[in-house]
């Protein structure tokens, strides 16, 4: 180990990965030897520069009294000192490698030790560990430089058994926001500096374990599991469960059952030493490409993934062992099979979970150099040999850490840095080291150092060109399997389209699947705001909520979006007509004996009968057609229709039994019209025009009320609060509709009333509905009718002019003046749009106006319920002729378009119901493509009635 004492912070901007640390090494979690946890409270000095400070705080006896406190693990611009910073790409200081600013803000960190009694300072050594720290680190023990380091995701130890005393232990560590390292770490993330994961004394009694490597393989054609445990220093191996006591370094073969992410077979094993006994968690299974497949224990993959970089909403990327495996258990019960840890190794107790629950794991390496791509990659570090060590040091600092987890399955060599001789450096060292897992880099168009063709955010015609193998590329890319390490970006509402990628992925051998971007909002708990995003700390640059694009929210609800992911990526086909049914097993390991079937036959969205279903135990890819009961005597001829679920039979480790894992819908017979006649007609009375139980305004037309409720603004609705998904992303070159719709004044039209004709049995209003300044409109009818208890409007709608753009919605809107409860009988429970409604079940719903409302961070277009045929809300019943979609809300389309945060909507007195004929689709326009064709919403003739009655 070499102390060094460089005064001058110089190794700040020094590209090299540090000095002093000690090789990389196995990490795990437990041993019989000796640790002490240096997490807690630890005195913290800021300062505004990198040397504002001498070293005289790291010697011994030096006063700290009036300094602040942090908690260990944590960011200190979290704890109330300094503040945070996001962008996406930009990097917030001036490029130019490897300097960085003066204004470096840098926290010193004291924390003072006993030794716990019983630790033997006479027997072997000590280790220090850091898991993680942000993003430069000077320590020094008992006032002595120990070295530094950069790698801010990747764990460093450093050899200080000579410098441990039984008591009044001094560790001073100096840590740097920016450092030559921050080059490297250039994610769409928060920057955060700090010391945010575990430190960690380790006693490492004589004899003790170093580094180990465990090597359990399964040969599916014999059934038989290797395992080699390849040990710095030499002991044994024992897996009691099967028989196994070997030395370390010997093969043995054995009958064993294999590790997959749906069978997470684990066998209890201790690699014991001389001076120590490591518990092991071995897993069994083989990863290889063959015949141009991703292949685990002989069998493809799909990968039904997520992109998760760490977060909570008060604690960054400080995640405790709870949070974890919150995350870990929200993804099972949501039928996601794979992790890829964007951007970096995540905190090795997640690849545990990973391991223990059945996760596929990408770990990706803590690169990124994103920024560089404003200069054309100019001077990029992954292409410049300076920097090759710091990279090939972060390779070695991931694999070593994480090799013996059986969940990790394909090592990523970063995201978003270019191309460079750096990266083929850190391929080529990896496949060296660890020829049992793949290689994955995205920015490897031709796959010159990779094992799979990624790709990201690529559109539907592409991957499906992809998956035909008509793509091109050089001839070794042509061989390989592919994947989309990000799509369907889950920024604000949505994504859209889902389920197309998703038919495409199971249409081709090729796609091995996706992986969605992103799990979680990585929104800040703020009294100001609820959740702040990018520019909520007054930064220079940001990038907005672009920071906020996750399937679950920031206190890890689940948005629509997880839920829509969930149905999409069922691991049970469950489909058919009213009378066959038919079950598809689309695991790739497991049969279906874990799940228990059911059905139930609804009338009218109500379920009149249920009973459990026998299928069979299909393997993996089989299918069955299932006979379904006798259909129960209908009651009346209304709507029938058969819902089939899949649940648990049983507790398993992730989700209770019962928990519905798939599910799917047959109509038997379908819906009619709502009966009506009209038998009364308008009269005209002292500037009012009655119809049946409505009053209407006899000069304007408008409906003023039904029975006793009162009704306010009825009038043909064409806008939405622009989606993040409308907006697009900048940088997109396809048409992005939001800012054609505000620029052609989708969300200003004007109202022209040409004609109030009550005559005959009808009411008619003649409108045109168009914006200031441009030719093109929609000449818009309203047709009243009565029976005498209801009131049916007939909207025509006919587009004239020039119209180049999809409408945002089409539909009535109105307020009413109390509202609180809906009940509903369509699409439910949560929001859908066109293309996010698989997840939409028909049936009877009821909720709050308040809880129809979906919280994303920033506020926009939400809510609607898809395929209505009935409402009723305020002391009205609504029935669509045909269905509808509906949306109420306790504040306008006006104000919701205008609010940045959550705090900005405060509920009026109205609540506004919105009735649509048609909605536009969402898409995926905040990063990736746009919404499909069929689910854009073209102006054109349409026709749509409602009937209206008083509830009472
Ligand atoms: C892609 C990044 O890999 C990811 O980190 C994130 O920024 C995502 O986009 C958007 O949220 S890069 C994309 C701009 C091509």
């Amino acid at each position: 180990m070499s102390f060094r004492s460089t005064t001058a912070a110089e190794y700040v901007e020094d590209v090299s990965p540090g000095s002093g640390a000690l090789p990389p090494r196995a990490w795990y979690p437990a041993s019989d030897a000796a640790s002490l946890s240096l997490n807690g409270s630890w005195r913290f000095r800021l300062s505004p520069t990198a040397d504002a400070e001498d070293d005289a705080f790291a010697e011994p006896g030096y006063d700290a009294g009036g300094w602040a406190e942090v908690s260990v693990p944590g960011h200190w611009v979290l704890q109330g000192q300094g503040a945070p910073i996001y962008t996406n790409h930009l990097y917030p200081f001036p490029v130019d490698p490897p300097r960085v600013p003066t204004e470096n803000p840098t926290g010193d960190h004291l924390r003072f030790f006993d030794l716990p009694d019983g630790w033997d300072l006479t027997d072997g050594g000590a280790v220090l560990r850091f898991d993680g720290v942000e993003s430069c680190a000077r320590v020094w023990l008992n006032g002595t430089d120990i070295g530094e380091f950069k790698g801010s995701r990747l764990p460093h130890e450093f050899a200080v058994g000579r410098l441990l005393k039984p008591a009044g232990n001094v560790l001073a560590v100096r840590v740097h926001q920016w450092s030559a390292g921050s080059y490297l770490e250039d994610q769409d993330q928060w920057w955060l500096p700090g010391i945010f994961r575990d430190v960690t004394l380790l006693h490492r009694p004589a004899g003790s374990v170093l580094d180990f490597f465990v090597h359990a393989s399964y040969d599916h054609t014999t059934g038989q599991g290797t395992l080699r445990v390849d040990s710095d220093v030499d002991g044994r191996v024992s897996v009691p469960a099967l028989d196994i006591d070997v030395a370390t370094g010997e093969p043995v073969t054995v009958p064993v059952e294999a590790w997959t992410a749906e069978t997470p077979k684990l066998y209890d094993g201790v690699l014991a030493t001389e001076g120590e006994r490591v518990p092991l968690r071995i897993g069994f299974r083989t990863v290889e490409l063959a015949d141009g497949l991703i292949k685990v224990n002989g069998r493809a993959v799909l990968f039904k993934g997520v992109n998760r970089h760490e977060w909570h909403p008060e604690k960054g990327r400080a995640l405790d062992l709870e949070t974890m495996r919150e995350d870990v258990l929200l993804m099972k019960r949501h039928n996601i099979n794979a992790v890829r840890t964007s951007h970096y190794p995540p905190h090795p107790d997640f690849l545990d979970l990973c391991d223990e629950y059945g996760l596929w794991v990408i770990d990706e390496c803590d690169l990124e150099t994103h920024g560089f791509t404003e200069q054309a990659w100019r001077d990029n570090p992954v292409d410049d040999d300076r920097w090759t060590p710091a990279l090939l040091d972060r390779a070695a600092r991931m694999v070593e850490r994480d090799k013996n987890h059986p969940s990790v399955v394909i090592w990523s060599l970063g995201n978003e840095a270019g191309t460079g001789r750096g990266l083929t450096a850190m391929a080529e060292w990896i496949h060296g080291r660890d020829s049992s897992r793949l290689v994955h880099y995205e920015g490897d168009i031709d796959c010159r150092d990779t094992d799979v063709y990624s790709r990201m955010y690529a559109d539907h015609a592409e991957v499906e060109r992809i998956g035909q193998g008509l793509d091109g590329g050089t001839h070794k890319r042509r061989q390989l399997p592919s994947i989309l390490c990000e799509y369907g970006h889950a920024m604000g509402n949505g994504p859209g389209g889902l389920a197309d990628y998703q038919r495409i992925f199971e249409s081709y051998d090729r796609l091995q699947g996706g992986f969605i971007w992103e799990w979680i909002d990585h929104g800040i708990k703020d009294d100001r705001y609820e959740y702040a995003y990018g520019g909520d700390f007054g930064e220079e640059l940001h990038d907005g909520n672009f920071v906020c694009d996750g399937l679950v929210f920031p206190d890890r609800r689940p948005s629509p979006g997880l839920v829509e992911y969930k149905k999409v990526i069922e691991p049970v086909g469950i489909e058919g007509d009213g009378t066959t049914l038919r079950v598809t097993n689309k695991q790739d390991f497991a049969d279906l004996s874990a799940l228990a079937f059911e059905w139930s036959y609804q009338v009218d969205g109500e379920t009149i009968e249920s009973g459990s279903l026998a299928v069979p135990a299909l393997a993996p890819g089989e299918s069955a057609d299932v006979k379904l009961p006798e259909p129960p005597a209908a009651t009346g001829g209304g709507e029938t229709g058969w819902t089939v679920r899949a649940r648990l039979a049983a507790d398993t480790a992730w989700g209770p039994q019962g928990h519905v894992v798939a599910w799917g819908q047959l109509p038997v017979s379908a819906r009619q019209s709502p009966p009506f006649a009209a038998t009364v007609g308008p009269v005209s009375g002292e500037g009012l025009i009655t119809l049946g139980p409505a009053v209407f305004d006899a000069r304007s037309g408008a409906l003023r009320s039904i029975g006793p409720v009162d009704v306010t603004g009825l009038r043909l609705d064409v806008w939405r609060a622009t989606t993040d998904n409308d907006d697009g992303a900048a940088w997109q070159s396809d048409v992005r509709y939001a800012a054609l719709w505000r620029k052609f004044g989708l969300h200003r039209m004007r109202h022209r009333l040409d004609a109030v004709e009550p005559a005959g049995d009808t009411l008619t209003v003649r409108t045109r509905v168009a914006p200031a300044a441009w030719e093109f409109g929609l000449a818009t009818v309203y047709r009243w009718t009565s029976d005498g208890d209801r009131l049916r409007l007939t909207v025509s709608v006919s587009p004239d002019g020039d119209w180049t753009v999809p409408l945002p919605r089409l539909g009535i809107r109105f307020g009413l003046s109390s509202a609180d409860r809906v009940r509903w009988f369509g699409g439910g429970p949560e929001e859908a749009y066109p293309d996010t409604k698989s997840a939409s079940l028909v049936s009877r719903w009821e909720s709050t106006v308040d809880d129809l409302q979906t919280p994303y961070v920033r506020p926009q277009e939400n809510g609607a319920r898809a395929d209505v045929r009935w409402a009723e809300i305020g002391g009205l019943r609504i029935e669509g002729d045909p269905e509808f979609w509906f949306t109420a809300r306790r504040w306008s389309t006006e104000q919701l378009d205008a609010a940045a945060h959550r705090t900005d909507l405060t509920p009026g007195d109205t609540v506004w119901v919105n009735l649509d004929h048609g909605q536009h689709g969402i898409g995926s326009q905040s990063c990736g493509p746009g919404v499909l064709p069929q689910y854009q919403l073209h102006a054109g003739p349409a026709e749509f009635s409602f009937v209206f009655s008083d509830i009472g």
